[in-house]
């Protein structure tokens, strides 16, 4: 099998993904960290001196005015077929400079989804305020805008969590959804999709929830799906959901036809007219594990 890399370039398609802000910017280091393949990553924060220790190749130093880092923003998506930005809401970089840069995206027609996190309550209502600002200014601005409630982390974690072991655990869900996303995009021979038909469906979907299941053993693929419909990573209504991209990776043994039980287990619990793109990537890593990642909305009701 190709890498993802050797993928890109065939398909002539450059996926690149920027962390903006602390948060933002974590999560692109986890991504580097646990070899996310397929997407050239950058690195943009206001605290410039906290950007110097960033994994990621390009780094941008924010300004404080919009305007200071502008040409190095524009340089830096301008050859980027999709754009990925990344940030956690809810502090003053990723909530403010997310639209700024989203905004530079749209005038240059780049496709983008942007990825957030809602702060946990017990950061308090003025981080909440400044993320629900930061969300309502970025939605005009990107294609898809897909968000996760740290608070309903803390549910599927329980209790005992650490703050870190949150984070962490954010982390590796916007990673393990933007690797399937991409999968999906570079892989298509083995799925219902192409990127036109990702990009149509996004567009038009608007705020979107993100949900995961892992599972390993038998009849694995049903259980990792029932896991991430179930997610309560989901707080839409899942039985108005109308658009769902389901993202399936398994191990090399792992056949099409096992895919569409688990599709099903979809299908049951979202609204009866959805329209439910899915692919399969089969993943050397995987042994005898399966993954199932959802991007799903409500929207298109109009
Ligand atoms: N995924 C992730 N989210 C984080 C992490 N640390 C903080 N956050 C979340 O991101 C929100 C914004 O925090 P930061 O990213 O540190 O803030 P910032 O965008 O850099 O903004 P300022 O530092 O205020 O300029 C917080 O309210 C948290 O909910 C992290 O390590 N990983
Ligand atoms: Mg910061």
């Amino acid at each position: 099998m190709d890498s993802l890399d050797t993928k890109l370039a065939k398909k002539n398609l450059r996926i690149k993904l920027m962390g903006i802000g602390g948060g933002g910017c974590n999560t692109v280091d986890y991504m580097i960290d646990n070899h996310v393949s397929g997407i050239e990553f950058m690195a943009a924060n206001t605290d410039h001196e906290a950007l110097q220790d960033r994994k990621a190749t390009i780094k941008i130093p924010l300004g404080l005015k919009s305007t200071e880092s502008k040409g190095q923003i524009i340089s830096a998506i301008k050859d980027a077929d999709i754009l990925f930005l990344v940030a956690g809401f809810g502090g003053a970089t990723g909530s403010g400079a997310s639209s700024v840069i989203a905004e530079l995206a749209k005038e240059m027609g780049i496709f983008t989804i942007a990825i957030g996190t809602e702060p946990f309550s017990f950061e308090g209502k003025k981080r909440r305020q400044a993320a629900d600002d930061g969300i309502n200014s970025l939605n005009d601005r990107v294609d898809s805008l897909i968000l996760v409630a740290n608070d309903k982390l803390l549910e599927i974690t329980g209790g005992d969590t650490t703050i870190k072991e949150a984070f962490d655990m954010v982390n590796s869900t916007l990673s393990n959804s933007i690797q399937g996303l991409t999968n999906q995009i570079l892989c298509s021979a083995e799925s219902s999709l192409d990127f036109e038909d990702i990009k149509a469906l996004l567009k038009d979907s608007g705020m979107a929830r993100l949900g995961f299941g892992e599972a390993s053993g038998n009849d694995n693929l049903v259980h990792a799906a029932e896991i991430a419909i179930n997610s309560p990573l989901l707080t839409t209504d899942v039985a108005r959901a109308k658009t769902i991209i389901v993202s399936i990776t398994g191990d090399e043994d792992t056949k099409i036809s096992d895919v569409y039980p688990a599709v099903e287990i979809v299908k049951q619990k979202v609204h009866k007219d959805a329209q439910i793109l899915f692919g399969l990537t089969r993943d050397k890593t995987f042994k005898n594990k399966v993954s199932v990642s959802l991007i799903l909305s409500t929207a298109s009701e109009a």
